[in-house]
């Protein structure tokens, strides 16, 4: 899965159209909740990303998607881990946070919950992506033959969003399938709050993407609003700290995307690349593809 110009382009223009989806709320006065919403689902909803439809397969050829969502304002938090069924993951994480009495629910017992709220559902073949398949039957090869899986691409494409809303409030979403030929049941840092999801009005939003493991065990998005809260750093400092310094030398390859309370932003990542934009309401589109510097986009 080498990639080619097509294919880029194609994740860029999928990356605008969330972007799209996330400042058409804000720009309209709505919640960072609903702007991290809509962002997230636009990526589900394209198949070249690793959530939702084009979801990378678990050692035993399934799909088990994880998915959070938070809100700054009080720390509202809803996950979802294992499913297979819902078209939109991320509306399944909204509806634990906001109807369940829960944080987080799992497997058959949450898609029981999902139907009841009568969240929109897709057949497998709806997910299904020959890319995402093939992916696994290569990587199950190298498996069997004792090589390592050097390519990025197939651990990667969990897809994140954080914003700022006018009111000052923060959110952040995740939403991935895991890692490709994970074992089944594996859960990773997506769905986890305070690992690949965090936000609190007090200090920033995070969302991560990378190698879940590590990101579990040193609560990354938690790591970085802690040294923002109680070391005094700033969100740069902060992020940067936590992805250059902890994660990389533990082998947690990846990186996070972060906006604090202020209106700051930082998107590092210690991997070959990482997708990832923002856009401000002064009306100018940014958005950066693998390790270009950043591209800049006026709109209308
Ligand atoms: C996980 N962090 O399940 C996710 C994987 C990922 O892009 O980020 N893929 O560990």
């Amino acid at each position: 899965s080498k990639m080619t110009p097509e294919r880029e382009a194609a994740y860029h223009a999928g990356l605008r159209r969330s972007l799209e989806a996330g400042r058409a709320v804000l720009a309209d006065g709505g919640a960072a909740l609903d702007a991290v919403t809509a962002a997230v689902m636009a990526l589900e909803d394209e198949p070249l990303f690793n959530a939702g439809r084009g979801a990378v397969y678990t050692s035993a050829g399934k799909q088990e998607m994880d998915a959070a969502i938070m809100d700054g304002r009080d720390r509202a938090a809803g996950a979802i881990a294992g499913i297979c069924g819902p078209r939109n993951p991320i509306l399944a994480a909204r509806a634990v946070m906001e109807h369940s009495g829960h944080v987080f629910l799992i497997g058959d017992s949450a898609l029981k919950f999902c139907r009841e709220r009568g969240l929109a559902f897709e057949e497998a073949s709806y997910f299904y992506t020959d890319a995402r398949w093939n992916a696994l039957q290569e990587t199950l090869a190298m498996r069997n033959s004792g090589s390592e899986d050097q390519d990025e691409s197939r651990k990667h494409g969990t897809v994140g969003a954080v914003a700022r809303d006018r009111n000052g409030h923060l959110a952040a979403a995740t939403s991935t399938g895991g890692m490709t030929a994970k074992a089944p049941g594996r859960v990773g840092d997506s769905p986890v709050i305070g690992a690949g999801t965090w936000a609190d009005n007090a200090t920033c939003a995070v969302s991560g993407t990378g190698h879940g493991e590590i990101f579990i065990r040193y609560a990354a998005g938690h790591e970085i609003a802690s040294l923002m809260r109680y070391a005094g750093k700033s969100l740069e400092e902060a992020s940067r700290a936590v992805v250059m310094d902890m994660l990389a030398p533990a082998g947690g390859s990846g990186g996070i995307i972060a906006v604090d309370h202020t209106g700051a932003v930082s998107l590092p990542f210690n991997c070959s690349g990482m997708y990832r934009g923002y856009v401000r309401g002064d009306n100018v589109l940014r958005t950066a593809i693998y390790d270009e510097p950043m591209v800049e986009f006026r709109e209308g």
